[in-house]
């Protein structure tokens, strides 16, 4: 029975466009791990998978990627769907993807273009999107030659290639151009950035940034913690990553957690520093909660990565909280016990079946306080205003109104602390 798209669902979904998937790993062994990335990205793209086709691939045919034969069907199956997109988890060269957009009559992406996609939605500062415009650019390059082959086939005709060469020409000079000024305008970017994070406005509670590999189960946990619906007051805190939530922890103490772009399997190695750049606005926090899926048979070699890639941005040094997640899909549960025993700062849950999260709550909580100085002063009463500071962006443990001033005892961020200075006893 063909599909048919559900316009409410959809809505709720917040989804841009469907998509049929096509598989062509030729390992049987990872195919639910491959599945599980590619339908995050999907949901990470803001697309919704309505279908998927599974073809092993041992040698890569070069009209389009898959066969004739399957590629027919593939055709009908997309038809059917509905689809506004098919998904090829792989690389197509320019010509592939023409030949399969041009039999399918529907838009076709490949994993780089969708992995460039979901960059770009997430590269918030002036690096990030400059990477990702570059990584745009060398993406399309080689594949400018193939659209022009086309165009010159259908004017055809002795006479006619000249021009088309010139335009073709005159394209890629421009596109070499931009990229060569996206490298001169990265570099002058770098050079302030280190200003710029000095400059980071006060905050009232400690920012946390969700790392972890695609499918580990990033979104899972940060929609168990934040009941999904519990948008940061955008109007009081403008400045914020509209991805952002708050999460009240136990005690009193609240955080704000951001969820990052994921490390993903085989990175396309140009796409690496527009990853980095991406991640690294990202990693600009308090603290750091490392999402491990550790029913995936590589996790210790995933949780290396991404501990190594933080070191590289400068964040190697922050306080990481280990989640392992997916404790409900492990054969054998006594091994995270052990696991948990020997990671500082480690907790063992299930996201999916809420096992843990207790547990996950209390180490955050704890986790906040080290971010808080506790401190004790004494202000002058016409500097109430920095109490009503602490109030706002702190935890106010005690203000009593003596004769000699305010006496303040208070957790306070760092930033709150150098406000306070002057007045410390
Ligand atoms: N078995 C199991 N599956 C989980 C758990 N947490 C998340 N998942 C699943 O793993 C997949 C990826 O989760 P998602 O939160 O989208 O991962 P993200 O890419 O890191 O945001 C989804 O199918 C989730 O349902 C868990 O604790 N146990
Ligand atoms: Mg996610």
């Amino acid at each position: 029975m063909p599909h048919t798209k559900n316009t409410a669902e959809l809505d709720q979904w917040k989804v841009q466009e469907t998509a049929f998937l096509v598989y062509v790993n030729d390992s049987e062994a990872e195919d639910d791990l491959v599945e599980a990335e590619l339908e995050s990205l999907c949901e990470a793209a803001r697309i919704k998978p309505i279908g998927m086709m599974r073809q092993r691939i041992d040698r890569p045919h070069q009209h389009a990627y898959i066969g004739k034969g399957k590629l027919e069907e593939l055709c009908a199956y997309a038809k059917d769907a509905d689809a506004d997109v098919i998904i090829f988890d792989c690389e197509l060269s320019g010509i592939q993807a023409r030949n399969i957009s041009e039999t399918c009559e529907v838009k076709v992406v490949d994993r780089t273009q969708l992995i460039l996609d979901i960059f770009a939605r997430r590269a918030k500062t002036t690096e990030g999107q400059l990477q990702v415009e570059l990584a745009q650019l060398s993406y399309m390059m080689p594949r400018l030659m193939s659209v022009y082959t086309k165009f010159e086939r259908q004017r055809g005709g002795i006479g006619m290639r000249g021009p088309g060469e010139t335009k073709l020409e005159s394209d890629r000079r421009m596109v070499r151009d931009r990229i060569s000024r996206l490298g001169q305008s990265i570099e002058d970017v770098k050079i302030h950035r280190k200003q710029q994070r000095s400059s980071r406005r006060k905050h009232p509670f400690p920012f946390v940034s969700i790392v972890g590999y695609t499918s580990a189960g990033k979104s899972t946990l940060m929609n168990l913690l934040t009941g999904a619906e519990v948008l940061v007051d955008a109007m009081v805190f403008a400045t914020l990553d509209p991805t952002t939530r708050k999460i009240d922890l136990p005690d009193g103490y609240s955080i704000f957690l951001t969820d990052t772009v994921g490390f993903i399997r085989n990175l396309p190695t140009n796409l690496v520093a527009a990853f980095r750049a991406t991640l690294e606005e990202a990693t600009d926090a308090d603290f750091i909660i490392h999402v491990v899926d550790v029913s995936h048979p590589n996790w210790e070699e995933q949780a290396a990565s991404v501990l190594e890639t933080l070191d590289q941005l400068d964040a190697g040094e922050k306080p990481i909280v280990t989640v392992f997640n997916k404790i409900d899909a492990l054969p054998d549960p006594t091994i995270v016990r052990e696991l948990v025993a020997h990671t500082p700062d480690s907790v063992a849950i299930s996201a999916l079946k809420k096992v843990g999260i207790n547990d996950l709550m209390n180490r955050l909580k704890e986790m906040a306080q080290k971010q808080l100085g506790r401190v004790s002063a004494v202000l002058p009463y016409d500097k109430s205003n920095i109490v009503d500071e602490c109030y706002r962006f702190g935890r106010v443990i005690k203000a009593d109104y003596e004769e000699d001033g305010i006496h303040l005892e208070a957790e306070v961020t760092s930033e709150m602390l150098g406000l306070l200075k002057p007045y410390l006893t």
